[in-house]
């Protein structure tokens, strides 16, 4: 008997890709942009509540990346889990709409989602968990999603890695059981070309691609930020993941500043490839009096969470 044929590797064309700064962007509900506008909003706050000395440790931001996790909100359901990482304010926030209970979790305030012992990086609230680990939440999701294919089918787990996480050993451990048990496991791959300070080229052989198919595991690649494209694009191929498919989507995505604070290794011209490739003044281009009107109204949401939580007790 011989071996079935691994799915192939996919190409720019399984999904509309970026034509460029100035091609037309769906159409997308006012809630979604506001997601994307909230979270831009409260990692910018961080980023002044650092400046101001008002925060320990260090923090990971996911400035430019924001649209990754609204997007897949609009593909997920309330009974799907989600498994985050050390870069998870945005997969948290786009889940959750609560920047004053993560706010309150990263200062260690009252109110604050995990009583303030989990920080950043390692947030649990109902079907979301998130884990400063590299790699591994992938067995864990997987453990998570035979579970919901045995007792609640139709959900799936959701487990977002960066790039340089598919070093993680882990990682294949859990794609091969997922395939070989046919598991409601989607795995979102933030492709931003970096990992902390080593580029993709010096730490990974071959790709993503090819690695998911050794699995036989369907992969897509994403390569534009419109939202409204990449939910129609993703759509039947989630739907499968339901079903036992189970998928890796990888968004080439960029991210706008350092790892975490004060570690930027990129040079001038790779950051300035991540601010042209910014999905935030391409959304304002698009329509400027709604993203005006939204922009401020996140903002100013944002600006009265932070002096609210600001002055609470520690928690
Ligand atoms: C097992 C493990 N090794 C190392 C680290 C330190 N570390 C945190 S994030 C990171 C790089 C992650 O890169 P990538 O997966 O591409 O995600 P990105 O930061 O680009 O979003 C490293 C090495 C860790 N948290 N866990
Ligand atoms: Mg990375």
């Amino acid at each position: 008997m011989s071996a079935p044929a691994p799915p192939r590797e996919r190409s720019r064309d399984d999904l509309p890709h970026d034509e460029g700064a100035h091609a037309p962007l769906g159409e997308l509900p006012d809630e979604d942009l506001s997601s994307m506008l909230t979270i831009r909003a409260f990692e910018s706050a961080l980023l002044d509540l650092f400046d101001r000395g008002m925060l320990n440790g260090t923090t990971h931001t996911c400035l430019g990346q924001e649209y990754v996790p609204v997007a897949l909100e609009g593909l997920l359901a309330a009974g799907d889990h989600v498994f985050s990482n050390h870069r998870g304010h945005g997969h948290y926030l786009a889940r959750h709409r609560d920047p004053e209970g993560l706010l309150a979790e990263i200062m260690g305030r009252r109110g604050a989602v995990c009583g303030g012992v989990g920080g950043s990086q390692h947030i649990r609230r109902d079907r979301y968990l998130s884990t400063g680990v590299q790699g591994e939440s992938l067995p864990v999701a997987c453990g998570v999603a035979l579970h919901l294919k045995r007792t609640e089918p139709g959900a799936l787990a959701c487990v977002y890695v960066g790039d340089g996480t598919f070093g993680e050993g882990a990682v294949y451990e859990a794609l091969n059981i997922a395939s070989l048990w046919d598991l409601p496991l989607l795995v979102v791959v933030e492709n931003n070309g970096i990992a902390q300070s080593t580029p993709l080229a010096a730490n990974m052989a071959g790709s993503i691609a090819g690695r998911a198919a050794a699995f036989a595991v369907e992969h897509r690649l994403v390569d534009t930020v419109d939202v409204a494209a990449i939910r129609r694009g993703l759509d039947a191929a989630v739907r499968a993941v339901r079903q036992g498919r189970p998928l890796v989507v990888e968004f080439a995505t960029h991210r706008l500043g350092p790892h975490s604070k004060g570690d930027d290794t990129r040079s001038a011209m790779d950051i300035a490839q991540a601010r042209a490739a910014d999905w935030y003044p391409r959304y304002a281009a698009a329509d400027p009096e709604r993203f005006a009107r939204l922009d401020a109204v996140a903002r100013a949401h944002i600006a009265a969470v932070t002096a609210d939580v600001v002055a609470r007790e520690l928690s």
